[in-house]
């Protein structure tokens, strides 16, 4: 499978997360991602190009300006409060909740960086926008690709990941929504209605929320349930669309412990769902922290199971861009993988 990638992920790379009260070592490091291509080298399943280069205005179709704006800048404003924060990855601390102003721009650094994100589990650092843009550049080269390359399919392989982006957040270890640029990139081009398939062990709220109103880009999701699993506050069934959209959001969750079996079940409701709204084009976030030995996750997937993933992915029978997600049991994340992307490609 034709894979889109590029190397400056690594300038990405936090050295802390809150969690429980005590900073931790991050989870999400560039090492997931090297593991993938590895695997990817390793049974032949080439090639690897590197992406076109990528408009950035075109961020600002799924992305708010003001977001974007303070973004590009984060890091240098947060030297620019001491310079031996250089040193140190920048942590929100603060956030508005109900009844708080967020249409107020505070002059505060710290105030800002609060009001544009939703956790402390996602530092970032001097590379963490080069990283993010040319990770979208990724998805948008991916989805290109699918259309007017002539491939059934593509992959995006690329970190930081993008699905619990919104429109004007950062947070989830995410910062630019990738799957959302490939879906977007896919209507731009003329599919008329676009299905996002988020297979991440944790909903992808930043998706849903992009596309919460409309009924061009159909939102499907298998994940833990948010009752118990992050990002909690978003995920339930009865989260079905609003507006135009309603009708065009599909959420699924499911119990920890949930195995293949009981997992595969939803995705056959979920891949029905999307047959029903007639979507053109598929874009699967892919992922991998479903696996029976992540270290943050819930459920029992084994490393066959994501073989027999790819094979139901095919039988939609849609033109495909995956588009690189989760994973954290680091060392079986390639495997794990490219199990998809494989059992995908032979069918
Ligand atoms: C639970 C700690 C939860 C945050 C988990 C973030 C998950 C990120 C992801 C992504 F695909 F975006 F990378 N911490 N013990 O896997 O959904
Ligand atoms: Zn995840």
């Amino acid at each position: 499978m034709l894979t889109i990638y590029n190397d400056q992920h690594a300038l990405h790379q936090g050295k802390v997360e809150m969690f429980r009260g005590e900073l931790v070592p991050c989870f999400e490091v560039p090492a997931r991602v090297d593991h993938v291509r590895h695997e990817l080298e390793r049974r032949g399943l080439g090639p690897l190009q590197a992406p076109d280069a990528f408009d950035e205005a075109l961020l600002a179709k799924v992305h708010a300006p003001r977001y974007l704006d303070f973004i590009a800048h984060a890091w240098d404003e947060w030297v620019a409060l001491d310079a031996a924060n250089a040193t140190r990855d920048a942590l929100p601390s603060y956030w508005p909740t109900r009844g708080m102003r967020t249409d107020v721009l505070p002059k505060s650094f710290p105030a800002r960086l609060g009001l544009f994100s939703f956790d402390a589990g996602t530092p970032l650092m001097a590379g963490s926008w080069t990283a993010a843009r040319h990770g979208a550049a990724c998805a948008w080269t991916a989805a290109q690709r699918v259309i007017a390359g002539g491939q059934r399919s593509a992959f995006a392989l690329t970190r930081p990941p993008g699905h619990h982006a919104g429109a004007d957040f950062f947070g989830g270890y995410c910062f630019v929504n990738n799957a959302a640029v490939a879906a977007q990139a896919l209507r731009d081009a003329g599919v008329e209605r676009v299905a996002v398939l988020d297979v991440d062990y944790h909903h992808g709220n930043g998706t849903q929320a992009i596309f919460y109103e409309r009924s061009d880009v159909h939102f499907a999701s298998l994940h833990g349930d948010p009752l118990t699993d992050y990002p909690y506050y978003l995920g339930h069934a009865d989260e079905r669309g609003a507006g135009r959209g309603e009708g065009f959001n599909h959420n699924l969750p499911l119990p920890r412990g949930t195995d293949f079996t009981a997992w595969r079940a939803a995705l056959k409701t979920a891949l029905d769902g999307i047959a029903k709204v007639k979507a053109g084009a598929l874009v699967v976030s892919l992922g991998v922290d479903t696996f029976e030995g992540d270290p943050i996750s819930g459920f029992k997937l084994k490393s066959d199971d994501y073989l027999r993933m790819g094979e139901d992915l095919a039988r939609a029978g849609l033109p495909t861009v995956f588009v690189f997600e989760g994973g954290y049991a680091v060392a079986e994340v390639g495997v794990n993988a490219v199990n998809v992307l494989e059992g995908f490609a032979q069918k």
